[in-house]
């Protein structure tokens, strides 16, 4: 090679990091010592199939991003300011250290919150914060701003949290994607099913309220109204019972309740369905017969049609149409959602599970605002949470009932410390903040949820400027407090070396040599043939709801249309769904310009008979609310949605919406039946032209 010529650049594997089902294996260019070039999926990963999304194609965009933060900083003006002064990380961990134990001085532990999420999925950086908050006895962490809802509903049926292999949708005859936008949220799905349609023939149907990108490549789109999968679920069911497509034998063997299940689904009808799911009698008979003619099914159950107050029963309503088809004992059959537990992970030294007392309080995640404002009934009666250790998470910005949250966050008397890789809307409001690694910049282990691989990430360029991993910010705040656990004296390779050998897997080395591991167990295990998960190895149509959280007893016995929803009055005639936008995760990619130019500006997607009913055009400004407040916001004509539904795409950060305040501000906290959780997609809303 001469001189002048660029040095080829080498490659590296890893793993995507970002809370995303397809947990995409990587193979990513080093430049060198500190930037990273094209990153694209590895073809020899069976999920993968070489196949990433485009954001992260371009993660040089978000790696080398000018505004990544390079040193610590204190708050130097008012809160939310943006007046912040550079320190030294032994400054600003000293001073946040001594702000928890004079807070917790004053009000006793429970008065720190560690408060995180999944910006990293990485298990040792994401989950080391629990460690800390046991062995500092600080309030306790109840998760509900992504899973809960869904989690609930599957295991309510299936009593595990997992299902068929993923790659089997390629070996579908019918594959559903049911309330998942995967070309926006996990792309790899679309591989596998269009593998299905071009080597077998296979029908991809799309069960979503809007025409969004995967319903476009749809063989059949059911356009319903958000929140009414149950019912459309239940009407499916009786067409399978009534028309001879049940499998008799199947629900006699594997299901709890088969006869009590047919006799109520009698009055289900698909007349019933189509009044509250706005479908037509046609299109569910349709559907069902599709399913009953192509018994080796595959249900894709996303995330989205989870987020109802009424989420989990569709979640399980859902589910239960492969126990009455009898497509689970079929290859490329049954229904999947997240295989969350085939890994059986021993997470005791990354969270530090030998230092946790369970009389500490939990504390909801998705009820941040509540929390902070001080309302009793979310801080469970006990003391206010005056200081927050946050890392991977913007809840500035992704929580529900913003105005709370954003009035919390600016009490004078709350310590915040924020540990990021840019200035987000939560950082803005810190006390402190601490510069963060990105996931090439430091090592961990990943688990995929859509699929069934463990991956190593390795650190492969240094961080840039004074940048520090999780892992090291929590051993460092550790030794400052005082908390004691081997874990804050490993390195993050070691900790996951020794997570990875107690789960039963291989090492931290041969895992670098093998670069993943297929977890997925065998097909009679994976399609429950020896049994679902309930000790009686059934298949609950009738689900021990209350046995799964303080508001189980809110739930239909059997599956049915619960009227949990926030449905549209005289006052509010709209339902609005807040979906994934493509080119966001999250609220992360809202920093990179390619992803900003793509999604413009916060729009509300509105049916053009709604338009014309409202006076308003396409580009117009309305304003849009309920009883939690309102919001101006710009109008996009879109006839791929029933009239009365909107939609608004993306997790904007606060400062992209025209008066400063993001959508979340319409969106209700309260906690979802079973176990908690938030309804995103749940929102009854008015709409008015702007004067
Ligand atoms: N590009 C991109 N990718 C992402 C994300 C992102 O924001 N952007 N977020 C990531 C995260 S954290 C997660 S949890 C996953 C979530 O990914 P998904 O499982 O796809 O879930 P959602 O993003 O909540 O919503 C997906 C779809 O559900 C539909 N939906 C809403 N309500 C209903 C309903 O009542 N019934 C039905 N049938 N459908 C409904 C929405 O219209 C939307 O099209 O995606 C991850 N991937
Ligand atoms: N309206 C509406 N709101 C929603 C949703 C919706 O569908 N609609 N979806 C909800 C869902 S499902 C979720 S999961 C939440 C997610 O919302 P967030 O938790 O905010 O999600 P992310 O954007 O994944 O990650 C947040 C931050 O983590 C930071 N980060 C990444 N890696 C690291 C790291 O290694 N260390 C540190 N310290 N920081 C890191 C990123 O810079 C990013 O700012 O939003 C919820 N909010
Ligand atoms: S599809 Fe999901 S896992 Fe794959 S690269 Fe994109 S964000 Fe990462
Ligand atoms: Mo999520």
């Amino acid at each position: 090679m001469n001189a002048l010529s660029p040095a080829k650049p080498i490659i590296m594997r890893s793993a995507c990091p970002h809370d995303c089902p397809s947990t995409c294996a990587l193979e990513i260019e080093k430049l060198d010592q500190f930037r990273i070039g094209r990153v694209r999926g590895a073809e020899a990963n069976t999920y993968t199939a070489g196949v990433i999304c485009a954001k992260v194609a371009r993660y040089a965009e978000r790696a080398q991003h000018p505004d990544r933060l390079l040193q610590p900083m204190r708050r130097t003006g008012p809160k939310g300011s943006g007046q912040f002064a550079p320190i030294s990380w032994d400054e600003a961990l000293d001073r946040t250290a001594e702000a928890f134990l004079a807070a917790e001085r004053k009000w006793g532990s429970e008065t720190v919150w560690p408060y995180y999420y999944a910006g990293t999925m990485g298990l040792v950086q994401r989950d080391g914060i629990h460690r800390l908050r046991h062995a500092m006895r600080y309030s306790g962490f109840h998760s509900t701003i992504c899973v809960t809802l869904a989690w609930s509903g599957y295991i309510a049926g299936t009593g595990a949290l997992r299902g068929p292999d993923p790659r089997e949708m390629a070996k579908s005859d019918c594959v559903v994607i049911w309330g998942t936008n995967a070309v926006h949220t996990q792309v790899n799905v679309m591989t596998h099913a269009i593998r299905a349609r071009k080597e077998r023939g296979a029908k991809i149907v799309v069960i979503d309220p809007y025409r969004n990108a995967t319903a476009e490549q749809a063989d059949m789109h059911l356009m319903l109204r958000p929140g009414t999968d149950g019912a459309l679920a239940c009407a499916v069911m009786h067409v399978l019972f009534r028309d001879g497509l049940a499998d008799r034998d199947y629900l006699a063997r594997y299901t709890d309740l088969p006869q009590e299940l047919e006799q109520h689904l009698q009055s289900r009808t698909p007349a019933w369905a189509a009044a509250i799911t706005g479908l037509s009698v046609a299109e569910i008979e349709a559907f069902a017969h599709l399913l009953g003619e192509r018994k080796r099914h595959y249900l894709r159950l996303g995330y989205g049609f989870s987020r109802s107050r009424n989420g989990a029963a569709n979640m399980h309503a859902a589910a239960s149409i492969a126990a009455v088809s009898g497509a689970w004992a079929l290859e490329g059959g049954g229904a999947f959602h997240n295989n969350g537990a085939i890994f059986h992970w021993d997470r005791s030294l990354i969270e530090g599970h030998d230092l946790r007392d369970p009389s500490i309080r939990m504390l909801d995640q998705s009820r941040i605002g509540p929390i902070l404002v001080g309302e009793a009934e979310a801080l469970k009666n006990g003391p206010p949470v005056t200081a927050l250790l946050i890392q991977n998470t913007n809840p500035m910005d992704v929580a529900p009932e913003l105005a709370k949250v954003h009035q919390g966050f600016a009490r004078e008397d709350l310590f915040t410390c924020v540990h990021e890789q840019f200035m987000t809307n939560t950082a803005r409001m810190a006390d402190i903040v601490l510069p963060a690694t990105m996931f090439t910049e430091h090592d961990d282990i990943y688990q995929a949820g859509g699929q069934q691989h463990i991956l190593l990430g390795p650190k492969i360029v240094d961080a840039p400027g004074e940048a520090r991993e999780n892992h090291a910010v929590i051993c460092d705040l550790a030794q400052r407090l005082g908390a004691e656990h081997r874990g804050f004296n490993m390195s993050a390779r070691e900790i996951a070396d020794w997570t990875l050998k107690a789960s039963g897997w291989s090492d931290v080395d041969t895992l670098e040599r093998e670069f993943w591991i297929d977890c997925q167990p065998d097909f009679r295990a994976s399609h429950f043939l020896d049994g679902f998960g309930h000790p009686d190895g059934k298949f609950r149509f009738a689900p021990d709801w209350a046995a799964m959280g303080p508001d189980g007893h809110k739930l239909p016995r059997l599956p049915d249309h619960a009227e949990l929803i926030q449905a549209a009055t005289a006052e509010m005639p709209f339902r609005m769904v807040t979906a994934p936008a493509r080119n966001f995760l999250n609220s992360t990619f809202t920093e990179t310009p390619t992803s900003q130019k793509r999604e413009q500006r916060p729009s509300v997607m509105l049916h053009p008979e709604d338009a014309t009913r409202l006076g308003v055009a396409a580009g117009d400004v309305v304003r849009i609310g309920n009883a939690q407040g309102d919001l101006a916001i710009h109008v996009r004509l879109f006839d791929g949605v029933l009239p009365g539904v909107v939609i608004v795409e993306g997790i904007w950060p606060n400062h992209s919406f025209i008066e400063g305040v993001g959508i979340n501000l319409l969106i209700g906290a309260d906690p979802a039946p079973p176990n908690g959780g938030a309804a995103f997609h749940d929102t009854a809303v008015w709409i008015r032209k702007e004067a």
